[in-house]
């Protein structure tokens, strides 16, 4: 059955290890001479497992929220016009700015424990809401620390090039001269991130702007990754790949030659369809392209309070369906493998042998049930680094 439907195995087993997978296959196959006596068993009968879920792709710290900005859109204003004067962005760069530590600290931990509900071991967590030096670095350790008292593995993006902050107004190449010369190098320096993102857009950066950031990032040793033509065709995609990008997010805009850049330098595409949803979207990352080119794609939430306010990864594989046209299956790779091609992890995201033992168990056997519900569904169990988690 391995070739077939989601590499589906009927009857099967798996096998841990001290934290990684040891054996999997059919239960009949399993080879228990290789299993310790008084090892623990996990029912999984009438269960599908699945690796644990992988979310690549989100902004989860920050404080406050963008409530009052949802009203202003649904009376008419637009997202670019609510940042171009003063809001946004910016507005939680304030609100995140004004909170302490434990604040911060707290109220990102609600967002986490609810990605986590939802069968999620990995998830990717960007500054971004900082915007200067200490600020930046203090939301990485912040997003770091979660770790401390959340069964879950957090990998840590610089997005120090997300906006342009106040103190900056009108001189942008001044903000990025910061970005590459101070923050990148203690980022680094710190082990705070390993990789550095940016926001490529006519309301944010150029590509000259997001060269820079990227030619310090890779002095530093950092990967790169970007928010690319998800308002307009900025020519990110192209440029992403010109640095090996381990993926470029968004996407709507993208061209034919973006896509071909991408194939060639085997960067990740990163779809967010809750963006597209909140932001009322008219216009479709090429999927179809995309698929010809065969470029990975990944699914995430880009959890964020401006344009996509949610902590379900399953609500994103359904709607990567429902509005992009994935199939099922697709969705679940990109909540999986290709996301943790996207983090530049190969040590997770599929249930084979040496990998990490992360697994969620949900109730039912047809895979295809999780993007079917539009969220909702909780794993029956979560396993993560080979325990089960509480
Ligand atoms: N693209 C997005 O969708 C988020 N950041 C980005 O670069 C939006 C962030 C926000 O509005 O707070
Ligand atoms: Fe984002």
């Amino acid at each position: 059955m391995r070739d077939g439907r989601y590499s589906l195995v009927e009857d099967g087993a798996v096998h841990i290890l001290e934290g990684r997978i040891d054996q999997v296959g059919p239960t009949a196959e399993m080879d228990l001479g290789l299993l310790h006596s008084d090892c623990e068993v996990i029912d999984a009968r009438g269960a599908l497992v699945t690796p644990g879920l992988v979310d690549c792709h989100t902004h989860l710290v920050y404080a406050g929220n963008r409530a009052r900005e949802f009203e202003m859109r649904q009376a008419g204003a637009t997202y670019e016009e609510i940042a171009r004067a003063g809001g946004g962005i910016i507005s939680t760069v304030r609100a995140t700015r004004a909170a302490s530590n434990a604040e911060l600290r707290a109220q990102s931990s609600v967002r986490l424990e609810e990605l986590m509900a939802g069968g999620v071991t990995t998830v990717e967590i960007k500054s971004g809401y900082g915007l200067d030096v200490e600020q930046e670095l203090r939301c990485l350790r912040i997003a770091r620390s979660l770790c401390a008292d959340h069964a879950v593995s957090i990998v840590t993006t610089l997005l120090g090039a997300h906006s342009i902050p106040p103190e900056f107004a009108g001189k942008a190449d001044d903000y990025i001269t910061a970005v590459c010369d101070e923050m990148i190098p203690r980022a680094a320096k710190e082990g705070l991130a390993t990789a550095v993102d940016g926001f490529c857009e006519r309301i944010a950066f150029n590509t000259a702007q997001i060269a820079r950031v990227f030619e310090a990032a890779q002095r530093h040793g950092l990967r790169v990754k970007l928010h690319a033509e998800q308002l307009s065709d900025s020519g990110g995609a192209r440029l992403a790949a010109r640095f090996d990008a381990l993926s470029a997010d968004h996407l709507e805009y993208a061209s034919r030659e973006g896509v071909a850049a991408l194939a060639k330098a085997g960067s990740v595409a990163v779809l967010l369809p809750g963006a597209y949803y909140f932001l009322r979207e008219k216009r479709m990352p090429p999927v179809d392209l995309l698929r010809r080119h065969g470029v990975k794609m990944a699914v995430a939430t880009d959890c964020n309070p401006g344009t996509s306010p949610s902590t379900s990864l399953l609500a994103m594989m359904n709607m990567a369906c429902v509005f992009f046209g994935l199939s099922p299956e697709e969705a679940l790779a990109g909540a999986t493998c290709h996301a943790a091609a996207a983090l530049g992890l190969d040590d997770r995201g599929v249930i084979e042998k040496g990998r990490r033992a992360d697994l969620a168990i949900w109730e039912g056997s047809d895979p295809a049930q999780l993007a079917w519900q539009i969220a909702g569904q909780q794993p029956r169990h979560v396993v993560f680094e080979g325990r089960l988690r509480q």
